[in-house]
């Protein structure tokens, strides 16, 4: 399940679970955001996937089909952390990765005997497959697909770390034929941190060359991708043409606080400087709410982000989803102020902030798109990395780059008018659900 019609990365565990499923069975995905969900129809199996902020929408989708005596099962990022929650609205909920468990999931629900939870006990590497092809609807869909699975970071409001426990790579030949299938020039890999292993991403970047496969493709990257030279070289050459990048705070304190050491807000200037000297858009990903955090801060970050000069920027607010240690923490501290999940989606305050109130994080978040779209943000400062450079490097670069540009705003657009509506309607509603009865 997605909750925005604009952002349209595919339903890649649906897809997965899809391509894991025997040819005895016929297998159809529906993406709530775009389709009616066919309750009439005859299933013998319902799959659901919910992240936190979907996680209502999931259980109320698993209720109706429960009623219909359709057996569901449900996996996932907060189905995975909350197993116990989650088995209250459907038959059966997979912890962690799907890979190893579905054909048991299949088999029972075939004999009518469907287990409450179900998980991977050896924690084993789900083996990597190639997706079959044509599954989704590219009217909805950018192409994308994930070559490795999980971080060795840890991020303190990350899910990552506790979902895949282990660093996973997909083999060389079959990370090809995935990207072969994929139709059109432009790839959105969804991976965490793809470049942990540099002799793996080395050799990937080199097969990816030499198959001539011709993409252009975009990711979220750590700040450290600059640091092997080589590594960075050959994923340009591969077609990487954008990064997103988890900068998350410009105060050194709140990076270190939260564990992500490898950031060194020193070097951030630095790190865009050396992307964008290889061609590659930056889009900084920044957090709001931290401990350190005064009214200060979201001046301070457009200012900051405007004088790095990174070619778009988005901004969220820092959430503790269920499963991080963030989430632990403010448990600890009696911090959390809901646990309606509806309102985990990054645009929400739903934990105590340290020095200002929880509306004055989600007006400072709102303004703060505000400001640095319609203050700070111009193409001319795009254009401008282009000068000096020669006529044939700004006529390859240029189209990939406003490509990536414009469909960044077109995505942030929606995020920002939904902050809006939602700064004006959902915290009265939310404020309700607060007040002490
Ligand atoms: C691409 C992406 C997006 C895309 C949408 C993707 C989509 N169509 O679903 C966009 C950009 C829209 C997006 C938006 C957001 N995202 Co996002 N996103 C991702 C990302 C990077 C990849 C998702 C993916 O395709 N994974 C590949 C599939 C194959 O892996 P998987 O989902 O884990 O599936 C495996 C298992 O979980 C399991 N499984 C999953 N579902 C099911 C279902 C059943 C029935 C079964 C049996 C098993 C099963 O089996 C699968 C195979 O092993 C993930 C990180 C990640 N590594 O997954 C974050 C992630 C899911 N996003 C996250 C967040 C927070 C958000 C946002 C709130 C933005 C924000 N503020 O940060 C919004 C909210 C979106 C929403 N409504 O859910 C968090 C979720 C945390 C949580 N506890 O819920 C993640 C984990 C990132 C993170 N670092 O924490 N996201
Ligand atoms: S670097 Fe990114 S993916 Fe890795 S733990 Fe930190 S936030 Fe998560």
């Amino acid at each position: 399940m997605q909750s925005s019609k604009f952002l349209r990365a595919p339903p890649l565990a649906l897809g997965f679970l899809a391509t894991l499923t025997p040819s005895e069975f016929e297998v159809r995905i529906i993406d709530n955001d775009f389709e009616t969900i066919p309750y009439e129809e005859e299933w013998d199996l319902v799959g659901i996937t919910a992240t936190t902020p979907v996680a209502k929408r999931a259980y109320a989708i698993a209720e109706r089909f429960r009623v219909l005596n359709i057996p569901t099962v449900l996996g996932g990022f907060h189905p995975s952390f909350l197993p116990e929650e989650s088995a209250q609205f459907a038959d059966s909920v997979v912890i962690g990765e799907a890979g190893n468990v579905w054909h048991r999931v299949l088999n029972d629900c075939k004999e009518n005997k469907l287990k409450k939870i179900y998980r991977d006990e050896n924690n084993s590497r789900a083996s990597p497959l190639v997706l079959r092809k044509g599954l989704f609807n590219p009217k909805f869909y950018y192409p994308a697909i994930q070559l490795t699975k999980g971080c060795t970071f840890k991020c303190s409001f990350c899910s990552i770390r506790k979902m895949y426990k282990k660093y996973q790579v997909m083999p060389i030949k079959l990370a090809l034929q995935n990207l072969y299938n994929l139709r059109g020039k432009h790839v959105y890999f969804v991976d965490d941190n793809l470049f942990c292993n540099g002799s793996y991403c080395k050799k990937l970047f080199k097969s990816m060359i030499e198959a001539r496969l011709n993409k252009k493709w975009w990711v979220q990257a750590p700040v450290t991708l600059t640091d092997n030279d080589e590594m960075l070289k050959l994923a340009v050459e591969s077609g990487l043409i954008s990064c997103q990048l988890g900068l998350e705070s410009i105060s050194q304190e709140a990076l270190l606080n939260s564990r992500k050491y490898q950031n060194k807000v020193s070097n951030f200037r630095r790190v865009i400087k050396t992307l964008h000297d290889h061609g590659i858009t930056v889009v900084p990903f920044f957090l709001f709410g931290f401990d350190t955090d005064k009214k200060d801060v979201f001046a301070r970050t457009v200012d900051f982000a405007s004088d790095i000069e990174c070619d778009a920027v988005a901004f969220w607010l820092l959430t503790p989803f269920p499963g991080t240690e963030l989430f632990d923490d403010f448990q600890r501290q009696d911090r959390l102020l809901t646990k309606d999940w509806d309102f985990y989606d990054g645009y929400h305050c739903v934990f105590k902030p340290r020095n200002m109130t929880p509306e004055e994080l989600e007006n400072g978040l709102y303004h703060s798109f505000e400001d640095f779209y319609g203050r700070s943000f111009k193409f001319q400062t795009i254009l401008n990395r282009f000068k000096g450079k020669q006529m044939r490097r700004m006529v390859l670069e240029a189209p990939a780059l406003f490509y990536q540009v414009g469909n960044l705003i077109k995505n942030i657009t929606p995020s920002i008018n939904r902050l809006k509506r939602s700064l004006l309607r959902d915290r009265a509603v939310f404020h309700q659900k607060l007040a002490p009865k």
